[in-house]
């Protein structure tokens, strides 16, 4: 019995060292410790060794199984080892096409807030931000929004709490600003804000860029002048800018502002941006109403200003012929990559 073990033991050594992969050492594995094994076998003829010898051919038997648990654990090692050399050798392929990162991009929203926001950078006017949560004094009450203003109804704005609600437009920050700083004031701001509408043109979220400018002597020529000149910069510098009469609660006189169409000249007759009209209605503007300066603590006497406020995803929209305006917050890439 003992010759029969060592036979076995060196046995099992040569074939697991020549063993060149996992299956090879499983097989091995099964040959020689399985339920058929040969050492298996040599552990059922104890029953025919003398009482007297039984603990040494035991501790003999239990040396051979060590052994060769051992060495199937290194035979299994290197085969292992093996197949990581071997795709590491892969991976090293010099010659292999290069992998393209993915790159990100900026948001056609964010795009065009950039650019629109570098005309007025341009003309030394600086960039304010506030808070999207606003109570209802910055919101409506320092803008001259009457108590039964439609605004102010549930249908129309998104209530946070009793007296605070989801910003309907930036020009709360500009109240802000006005509370905190003295003129010559010239600021823009540019931010997100939320109303209660939702369609293919109306989105609960959008974005708004307000601005407005406040000294001594500031005419709605100034309003005119500046608001021509940055339209012209965004849209195109021969294009015509027109105003029309309108009404804003926190402004007095009010007007819309349209830039001539951009679109006209590729489209040709029936153009599908300004649907023949040849006019495309950009932003709302008029000079600041003394309401809300002294709501500010500003004198209505010494001080005049025109603001303005427009919405972005609309410009977007008309700019690149877009029709649902949800596909700026689908974070589809295929729709995104176009931009
Ligand atoms: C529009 C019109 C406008 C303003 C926004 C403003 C802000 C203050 C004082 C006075 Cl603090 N005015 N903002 C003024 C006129 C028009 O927006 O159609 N926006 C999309």
């Amino acid at each position: 019995m003992k010759d029969a073990l060592e036979a076995i033991r060196s046995a099992a050594v040569e074939a697991l060292a020549a063993a060149r992969d996992e299956a090879a050492v499983e097989a091995l594995r099964v040959r020689y410790l399985g339920r058929q094994g040969e050492l298996t076998t040599v552990v059922r003829q104890m029953r025919d060794v003398a009482p007297a010898d039984r603990p040494a051919m035991g501790a003999l038997l239990n040396a051979t199984k060590d052994e060769i648990e051992a060495r199937i654990a290194e035979a299994l090692a290197a085969a292992r080892a093996a197949v990581r050399r071997a795709r590491a050798g892969e991976r090293l392929d010099v010659t292999a096409p290069g992998r393209r990162p993915v790159l990100g991009r900026i948001h056609p929203l964010l795009q065009v807030m950039d650019e629109i926001s570098d005309v007025f950078l341009g003309l030394g006017f600086s960039i304010a931000e506030g808070p999207e949560i606003e109570d209802d004094y910055h919101n409506f009450e320092a803008l001259n929004f009457p108590d039964d203003h439609p605004a102010r109804d549930m249908q129309d704005t998104l209530f946070v709490t009793d007296g605070h609600v989801l910003r309907t437009h930036t020009s709360p920050v500009q109240i802000r600003v006005m509370e905190t700083r003295k003129p010559p004031l010239r600021v823009i701001v540019p931010g997100v804000v939320y109303r209660h509408d939702s369609d293919t043109t109306h989105s609960p979220m959008f974005h708004q860029i307000e601005g407005f400018m406040v000294d001594a002597r500031v005419t709605f020529g100034d309003l005119q002048g500046v608001l021509t000149h940055a339209l012209q910069a965004i849209f195109g510098a021969g294009l015509p800018v027109r105003l029309r009469p309108s009404f804003f609660p926190f402004t007095e006189p009010s007007a819309e502002v349209d830039v001539g169409c951009f679109n006209c000249a590729r489209d040709g007759a029936p153009c599908r941006v300004c649907k023949g009209t040849g006019w495309v209605e950009i932003l709302g503007a008029g000079m600041i109403d003394p309401n809300v300066f002294r709501a500010v603590g500003y004198d209505p006497e010494t001080v005049s200003g025109f603001a303005f406020g427009m919405g972005i995803e609309r410009i977007v929209m008309l700019k690149f012929q877009i029709d649902d305006i949800r596909l700026f917050f689908a974070n589809d890439l295929r729709f995104l990559r176009q931009f």
